[in-house]
């Protein structure tokens, strides 16, 4: 695992080069208007060339046995047995691309997976069925989970399974190395910060509606903050406190961000951290135990500190005690089951 985490250390600085450097050697911009990835979003040019350095660090590590990237529609299965190995890293090389030509924070998702039954690598068919549970495994069987941030500075956030806590690690960009820059605990972290993209609002499901009220009653002291890159979003939550929130809405059905590459790290790390991630829109059920069944699924999604998961939680048990009593429960089971799946 070591050696993948320094090849995804030294892909973040091959990728902040381009980063910082894309306006000069002619790197922004799209790809042309109809190169969209898998997800369905227009590709940029640099989507496609960090893809790339993330792919070719991870192979040369010959630790990988499966690679997941938002920007390639199939799983890329390592079969060659010299550079395969038994584990799986997913991740998304330059999540909130649409950031990059303005110069805003973007960043680069990750985790790592062990493969189940690594004793038997060397011999291992790719048969389909056994290649769908190594892909399609929840968010608990993380073993390492971490973001870099493309800002100011550029950091690695990241986590491990067996040590506690999240670390910081700020790129020296003169030395070109990492230095440890404190723990993240975002249980002392006290700013008031709700962050979800209003634009959406007229879209939104009632219980959406009703939280995101509660921050601007004239009594409160909240304040929004929104990037439109979640990686930036989820670092200030991190740093500051608050709340992030991408919820399904009448448009967007199954939310806009993608479970295995976007939410199951950025869940895992906020965990860790102290905070909570539920996937919200009357489920409080944990991002990290959804199954998937398709690489690039979607989810709504609600993380934070844990005060600001309860307010959600009372707010929207509310909303479902008052339909199950306006309608009469009996005559209504629908509400009812939610009602009840939202209590368990
Ligand atoms: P990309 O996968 O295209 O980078 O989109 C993901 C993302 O940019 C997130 O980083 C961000 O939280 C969200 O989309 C913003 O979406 P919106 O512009 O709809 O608010």
């Amino acid at each position: 695992m070591e050696e993948i985490i320094n090849a995804i250390k030294k892909s973040s600085i091959q990728i902040e080069e381009k980063v910082r450097r894309s306006a000069l050697d002619g790197f922004q911009g799209n790809v042309n208007t109809d190169t969209i990835n898998s997800s369905g979003d227009v590709q940029k040019k640099l989507d496609i060339i960090t893809n790339e350095i993330m792919i070719d660090n991870l192979i040369k590590t010959k630790c990988c046995s499966i690679l997941l990237s938002e920007e390639n529609e199939e799983a890329i299965i390592i079969e060659d047995k010299e550079f395969r190995g038994n584990y799986m890293v997913a991740f998304d090389p330059l999540d909130g691309s649409s950031n990059i030509d303005c110069n805003v924070c973007i960043g680069t998702i990750f985790s790592i997976y062990k493969e189940t039954d690594s004793k038997e690598t060397d011999s291992k068919e790719t048969d389909s069925s056994n290649l769908e549970k190594e892909i399609l495994r929840n968010g608990s069987n993380i073993i390492c989970a971490g973001y870099i941030i493309y800002g100011p500075a550029t950091e690695m956030v990241i986590t491990i399974e067996e040590k506690p806590g999240v670390q910081k690690y700020t790129l020296d960009t003169d030395k070109k190395e990492y230095i440890y820059t404190g723990e993240i605990d975002i249980t002392n972290k006290t700013k008031q910060i709700y962050s979800i993209n209003e634009s959406n609002c007229e879209n939104w499901f009632q219980d959406t509606k009703e939280y995101i009220d509660l921050y601007k009653r004239p009594n409160t002291k909240y304040t929004q903050r929104y990037i439109g890159s979640m990686v930036a979003d989820v670092h200030r939550t991190l740093l500051y406190g608050g709340m992030f929130s991408y919820p399904a809405d009448t448009k967007n059905k199954n939310g806009k961000l993608r479970v295995i590459y976007e939410c199951f790290p950025i869940a895992k790390i906020m965990e860790k951290a102290g905070g909570a991630a539920i996937i919200g829109n009357f489920s409080r059920n944990r991002i990290l135990d959804i199954n998937p069944t398709e690489i690039h699924q979607r989810t709504p999604i609600l993380i934070g500190k844990k005060e600001e998961i309860i307010k959600y939680i009372k707010s929207t048990r509310n909303i479902l005690l008052n339909n199950c009593y306006k309608n009469n429960s009996n005559t209504n089971d629908d509400i009812y089951d939610l009602y009840e799946n939202f209590e368990n």
